[in-house]
């Protein structure tokens, strides 16, 4: 029996979210509290995810993490900060009396292995499926339950919102050590069945500026940025729940456009400016404008992250006649198009 090793195993997926109303800038960077709400709908499982399988077994001698494949460095520190987050919060939960906490795995090295589904040239970011999927990876493992979303944040901000499906808001909160500062469900996924996102991919080059230093950056030197986030979120947060809450698209659709391109406006307004749209963005956007013209009402939606590629927000029944559109303006070229599974992704000329 001295043979036999414990080994503790967890398997789990976590899909990407795609904000629409936009986080943007911290006022605690070891923390990552926002300076303002944000809002954003995860996609199925089945589309663009982080899968982890976390180990913990007893003859480990070091955490390690391995992400597509390769080996990383375990000491970044959100990553730290994660694992010491999980096992503070599973040792806490021990002393509490709760009896499904593994004890055991506690004191022993965890082997962490993550792979995506989507290929890196779609330029989606992926550490909020990946931070949220490590986190509740970690806390299967552990036999932790309930509240992580604000552990998943330390990973990286928007990583608080992958950890639950739907539309979900993370509450910037108040209080300095962070507590408050957590995602919350604003309805479940199955609340707006006919929803769709479409990404639509106009550059698979690396963005030259990374969110976590191009936030920063914003936050010292845009006034737009600081008008932004105390006088416009606050109201646009409550807009967009409601919107949400009645389906109702025309609002959901001039809510997320406007965003997005405040959001692009205060990188042009950071001090040296940051462009993360390119010629190819704007086209999109001025297509989707004129659709949404031609048909005299909002049928497709905008967003743009930290970099060109456009995620497009639109109903079931104006999929296949858009992306037609599309197809039309943006020829695909031999490399052609690619599809991600259950989610088209549309690689434009
Ligand atoms: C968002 N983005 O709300 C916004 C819109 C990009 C543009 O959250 O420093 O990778 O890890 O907290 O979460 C990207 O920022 O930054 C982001 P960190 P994160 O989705």
């Amino acid at each position: 029996k001295d043979t036999v090793v414990k080994l503790a195993i967890a398997t789990c997926t976590a899909p990407v979210n795609i904000a629409v109303v936009k986080y943007w800038g911290k006022r605690n960077e070891d923390l990552i509290l926002p300076i303002n709400s944000s809002l954003s709908v995860t996609l199925d499982q089945d589309q663009l995810k982080t899968t982890t399988t976390v180990a913990s077994c007893r003859s480990f001698q070091e955490d390690r993490i391995w992400l597509n494949g390769k080996e990383e460095d375990i000491n970044h520190p959100r990553l730290q900060s994660c694992l010491r987050e999980i096992r503070r919060l599973a040792r806490k939960r021990r002393s509490d009396g709760d009896s499904s906490v593994d004890v055991g795995c506690l004191s022993h090295k965890v082997h962490i292995c993550s792979v995506n589904n989507f290929p890196t040239a779609a330029g989606l970011a992926s550490s909020a499926a990946g931070f949220a999927c490590l986190v509740y990876t970690l806390a299967r493992v552990y036999g932790v339950e309930g509240e992580l979303s604000g552990i998943a944040r330390q990973g990286s901000g928007s990583a608080c919102r992958s950890m639950y499906g739907g539309f979900v808001q993370w509450i910037m909160g108040e209080a300095e050590d962070g507590r408050d500062s957590v995602a919350q469900q604003v309805e479940p996924e199955s609340h707006w069945p006919d929803l769709r996102v479409l990404v639509l991919v106009a550059s698979a080059e690396r963005k030259p500026v990374g969110s976590t230093s191009g936030m920063q950056t914003s936050v010292e030197t845009s006034s737009l940025l600081k008008h932004r986030a105390e006088s416009v979120v606050p109201g646009r947060m409550k807009q967009m729940i409601e919107a949400v809450r009645k389906r109702d698209f025309a609002a959901f659709a001039d809510l997320t456009m406007r965003d997005s391109n405040q959001f692009h406006a205060t990188c042009l307004d950071t001090y040296p400016p940051i462009f993360y749209l390119n010629t190819v963005s704007r086209q999109v956007i001025a297509l989707v404008h004129q659709y949404n013209r031609h048909y005299g009402e909002a049928r497709v939606a905008y967003t743009f992250d930290a970099g060109p590629n456009a995620v497009i927000y639109t109903l079931q029944q104006h999929v296949a006649e858009f992306l037609s559109v599309v197809r039309h303006f943006f020829p695909p070229d031999n490399n052609g198009k690619k599809f991600v599974t259950g989610l088209q992704v549309e690689h434009l000329g």
